[in-house]
């Protein structure tokens, strides 16, 4: 593995202060979980009493850099940059359905005028989305012109709104002045590997230096760019996200090494990614049988990474043209024939007025939280039972979704010394015009089946039943309570039942990781 600083930590802890901020908060690492206090302190979990206030300035509404902000907080993508500079056995852009959710998925190309056109229509009418992505459908850095010409005219025309690109990386060192520049203050470099051997298996080429590189040679100049890019970075104080792929047999045990790389070099937080590799979509990977994770694998990278970079587990994987919450896909509503009819006016005081409004409920919303948890008695001695819980959430942190509407579970893991939120699970939407339907339930018990308990505000006998049997306890005696109040309740009497002798705690299996969403069953 190649350990080669090019910017050494030392000059960068002596730069700016803005460079030592995010050093600290990366630094920072480590996971203080006290769930009955209300606060799951863990990367994108956590608050303004985690990191200084210059960082939680930048975080505080951006919907994938704060856990808590993406209940709140919307972003959208616009599809600018259509040409990539490597390959990713991943990755195919040519195929595309417009029902389905996952990276390098795009209905529209546009160009600069039109994505403008496109962000001052969403922003007219969804006043709480604060931040603009550019993420592809290829790589935002391969099309510098496109890119930044949106940027800049973006910075002027939607100055609150805050620009976010995601790149490979390949070409990031010579872009970090123009960066800076348009005041892109948050960028995610994908890292799957900080060593060429592993590289190689992912990456057939890249396009470098007016030719095409292949095989080992392609992966060291990919690292070598990347940690490059990411130094220079922070050493410029803009907060930096590494997004990595999972891929068993390949870089799994390595994602541990990327974690500990990128913290070092001042990254704010790591998005480790199940692979996506359905075969229909046509890529190297799903061609050749190259599975993704299952979901106790992906949670135990992430857990064996705690300690090291923030990590984020709230990631929706999202298409390059998604508009709105993560998690919901609005885009159908904005394709540039329906902004085309719409009166677009970009209010930027209404806008102002509007996410002020937000930001009164979210705590409120806090407080009221914080203060129920008070009510939760102690977990006591922690007796090694730790249990994951999936939750049926339309948002207000509560449990307040029918099981029927679920199009994705969030997961708690709960133990005596509290409840963590550690990621969800999409699953296919059980109840269709007004009926259950049936046949889908083995595939979202599949989903949430190393959850001991699913908490939801409703569900009917047959759903019911077929949890039941699976050993999952359906729970709907905690509805529009807070989640965290809810799981800990949940948990104090399933100890106590345990206690009893009127079940014997029993470890769960595995749960299946469903590939993409399809946003039309939403
Ligand atoms: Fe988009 Fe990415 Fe910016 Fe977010 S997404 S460019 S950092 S505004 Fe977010 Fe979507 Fe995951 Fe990306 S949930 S895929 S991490
Ligand atoms: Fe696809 Fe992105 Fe990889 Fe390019 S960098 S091949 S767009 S996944």
């Amino acid at each position: 593995m190649s350990n080669t600083a090019f910017v050494s930590i030392g000059d960068l802890r002596r730069g700016r202060s803005a460079v030592s901020q995010i050093l600290e908060t990366a630094a920072s690492g480590g996971c203080s979980t006290s769930g009955g206090a209300g606060k799951a302190s863990c990367g994108s979990s956590a608050g303004p009493e985690d990191m200084p206030p210059e960082i939680w300035e930048k975080v505080k509404n951006h919907p994938c850099y704060s856990e808590e902000a993406h209940h709140h907080y919307a972003r959208m993508h616009v599809a600018v940059a259509p040409a990539c500079n490597i390959q990713c056995n991943y990755c195919n852009r040519k195929y595309d359905c417009s029902n389905e959710s996952r990276p390098g998925v795009v209905s529209q190309k546009l160009t600069p005028d039109q994505a403008v056109k496109k962000v001052l229509a969403v922003a007219s009418e969804i006043p709480q989305m604060t931040v603009l992505g550019i993420a592809g459908p290829g790589d935002a850095l391969a099309n510098p012109k496109k890119t930044f010409e949106t940027f800049r005219r973006l910075q002027e025309e939607a100055p609150d709104i805050k620009l976010c690109l995601s790149t490979n990386g390949l070409a990031l060192p010579e872009m970090v002045d123009e960066i800076c520049q348009y005041n892109i203050d948050h960028v995610t470099i994908t890292i799957n590997m900080v060593d060429p051997a592993v590289g190689e298996k992912i990456y057939p080429w890249i396009f470098w230096d007016h030719r095409r590189v292949t095989g080992r040679e392609a992966a060291e100049i990919l690292h070598r760019q990347q940690m490059r890019g990411l130094e220079m970075l922070t050493a410029r104080g803009v907060l930096t996200k590494i997004n990595s792929v999972l891929i068993p047999g390949i870089n799994d045990e390595h994602l541990y090494d990327v974690n500990r790389e990128v913290k070092k070099r001042g990254a704010f937080l790591h998005n480790i990614m199940p692979l996506i590799s359905e075969a229909e979509h046509g890529t190297h990977f799903g061609l050749t049988g190259q599975r993704g994770p299952t979901a106790q694998e992906l949670k135990a990278v992430q857990d064996a990474c705690m300690g090291g970079a923030n990590l984020m587990r709230h990631c929706r994987q999202c298409r390059a043209d998604a508009v709105g919450l993560l998690g919901e896909d609005r885009s159908d509503e904005f394709t540039l024939d329906k902004i085309e009819a719409m009166e677009v006016v970009y209010d930027l005081d209404k806008r102002r007025a509007y996410q002020q409004q937000v930001e009164a409920e979210r705590q409120a919303q806090h407080a009221a939280k914080v203060e129920a948890l008070q009510a939760v008695p102690a977990g006591g001695a922690d007796d090694g039972i730790a249990v994951l819980l999936a939750v049926a959430t339309e948002g207000h942190g509560k449990v307040n979704q029918h099981f029927g509407h679920a199009t994705e579970f969030q997961i708690y893991e709960v133990n005596a010394a509290g409840a963590t939120f550690v990621g969800h699970r999409r699953v296919d939407l059980y109840c269709q015009g007004g009926y259950g339907e049936d046949e889908q339930l083995p595939s979202i018990v599949g989903a949430i089946n190393d959850c001991h308990a699913v908490l939801v505000s409703k569900i009917g006998a047959c759903p019911r039943d077929e949890l039941t049997a699976a050993g999952i306890e359906p729970v709907d005696q905690y509805a529009h309570e807070f989640i965290e109040k809810a799981a800990l309740s949940w948990f104090a009497a399933y100890r106590e039942r345990i206690a009893r002798g009127e079940l014997v705690h029993q470890p769960r299996g595995d749960a299946r990781i469903r590939q993409g969403a399809f946003t039309a069953a939403a």
